[in-house]
């Protein structure tokens, strides 16, 4: 029987490491297995599986890109002004707990591979039975599914010390798996309009996040125009004149944008600690380093947007395959940075840079009222959550909220962790995973478990179970049908829309 177990955990941590926490094969073989299912020719499945998964590795090539280029510079902030401080970074977060979970709780997390056993299958399960559980949305994710467990762990931990490896390794399946799947399943609508029928859903770490600042900047746009106040345009339909025109080109305005916000970070660390810290050779000009270095932004920004496009037509066609007959109205959810190739592109750079204003704000405070624990902002919540959100925000209120649901949601991200990262211990780890859905629900899950012990648990998986429902109440007829057919969706709403003129 254990030999048997053995067999079977090294295939699936062989599997699990090579292709779930490899979003691109990921996405590959989602995409081989529903062409197969389509009985497509063989060589038609072949080139889909290969420009579906060289176009996942061409975003990464982008989204990498951009944390290594510019995650350093922000973090060097803190070793040039000798900061003790914690960065916020999915990355640092994980490196945090695996560093302090044994010196705090005396206890090693070797269950990664389990709980990602468990919780893809409770993630096809709940989308299954989704006549009962009304959720619609795979997380494809895995990279991200681990670093969410490394924290995850922690936060149980701190609620339930004395909890056995199996009842947590059951816990934590159970709230995680329903975090992964009612998460995804709040952007599938969002996500639908906003690229116009894709069939993806959003599998990261800052769901909540986005579905409250997109339902928030639609509702305040419709309060305004009830109260007859002039709409707030789409930055896509923005026309700026005379010599601001060139802001209408994104790589342009990126450019730009990113001259001047990384020239005053560069400037401020200044070039003896950039060429101490090996960032820029000696001899080199500083002015045409900081222009080389803001221009790369724009250059690895084209590349993630030119790998969504090359992936995207594949996985639409294909999954329709899996979807009709395994997993009926479902979509897969995948990384945040796919949701950047659509809508305006300006709202991604609008996005991170008002979400930049927001973090450093509230770092300011935090150094004024003598926080016990300092903040370094990690680029990939500042870039990704906060890009992500302006997308949605613009997408569904126009340009205002481009600009403020970022800036909200920048203090939001660095306050919410400094809180939680100090409650529960993990500031003097140095890390803390920063993204905005764990600076927010993840936190409120984790002040409910601690407070109400296991009733917390039951109580934190209801909520869980009731927003799909929820959601599902608020709009019947459309809510499956906007993944089974999104024309058929988008018909039906025109003409409910026309019926109420
Ligand atoms: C994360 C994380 C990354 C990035 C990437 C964005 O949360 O761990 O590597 O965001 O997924 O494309």
């Amino acid at each position: 029987m254990n030999a048997v177990f053995n067999v079977f955990m090294t295939i699936w941590e062989y599997f699990a490491k090579n292709i779930l926490e490899q979003p691109a094969f990921m996405i590959g073989f989602i995409v081989l297995i529903g062409y197969l299912l389509e009985k497509k020719k063989w060589y038609e499945v072949l080139s889909g599986f290969l420009k579906a998964t060289i176009g996942y590795f061409i975003l990464t090539v982008g989204s990498s890109g951009l944390v290594t280029s510019f995650r350093p510079i922000l973090v060097g902030l803190k070793s040039r002004f000798h900061l003790s401080a914690m960065v916020t970074d999915p990355y640092f977060g994980q490196n945090a707990v695996t560093v302090g979970i044994m010196k705090r709780f005396g206890r090693s997390f070797a269950d990664t591979m389990l709980l990602l056993l468990f919780a893809y299958i409770m993630n096809i399960l709940l989308v299954r039975f989704q006549k009962y559980t009304k959720l619609r949305a795979v997380f494809t994710t895995g990279n991200v599914q681990v670093q969410q467990a490394a924290t995850a762990f922690w936060l149980f931990l701190f609620c339930f010390p004395q909890m056995g490896r199996i009842p947590l390794l059951i816990v934590m399946s159970i709230v995680l798996g329903l975090y992964w799947a009612v998460g995804s399943n709040l952007t599938v609508g969002i996500t639908q309009e906003l690229t116009d029928g894709a069939g993806f859903g959003i599998a990261h770490q800052q769901m909540f996040g986005i579905f409250i600042f997109a339902k928030w900047a639609e509702w305040m746009e419709k309060r305004a125009k009830a109260k007859g106040k002039t709409e707030s345009k789409r930055l896509e339909d923005i026309e700026l004149p005379g010599w601001l025109s060139m802001f209408n080109d994104n790589m342009v305005s990126t450019a730009i944008l990113m001259i001047i916000f990384f020239g005053i970070i560069l400037i401020i660390l200044g070039p003896s600690y950039l060429i101490k810290a090996g960032f820029m050779k000696a001899g080199q000009s500083f002015v045409f380093y900081i222009i080389q270095t803001s221009l790369m932004f724009a250059v690895y920004l084209a590349i993630l947007q030119l790998g969504v496009r090359t992936f995207v037509n594949e996985l639409t066609e294909s999954f329709t395959g899996i979807s009709d007959r395994w997993l009926p109205g479902s979509v897969p959810g995948i990384d945040v940075a796919a949701t950047l190739g659509f809508g305006s592109p300006n709202a991604a750079t609008i996005g991170f840079m008002f979400g930049a204003l927001g973090q450093f704000l509230m770092i300011i405070l935090l150094i004024v009222f003598k926080s016990p624990t300092i903040v370094i902002a990690g680029f990939i919540p500042l870039f990704f959550d906060n890009a992500a959100i302006g997308v949605f925000a613009n997408n569904r209120g126009g340009y205002k909220y481009a600009m403020i649901a970022p800036f909200i949601s920048g203090l939001i991200q660095v306050g919410g962790s400094a809180l939680i990262a100090t409650w529960v211990g993990m500031a003097t780890y140095g890390g803390y995973l920063g993204m905005f859905d764990w600076a927010t629900v993840w936190p409120l899950a984790t002040v409910i478990m601690k407070y109400l012990g296991y009733i917390g648990i039951a109580v934190v998986i209801i909520i869980f179970v009731l927003i799909p429902q929820l959601e599902y109440r608020h709009d019947p007829k459309g809510y499956f049908l906007i993944v089974k057919d999104y024309d058929a969706w988008k018909k039906m709403h025109e003409d409910e829309a026309d019926a109420a003129k």
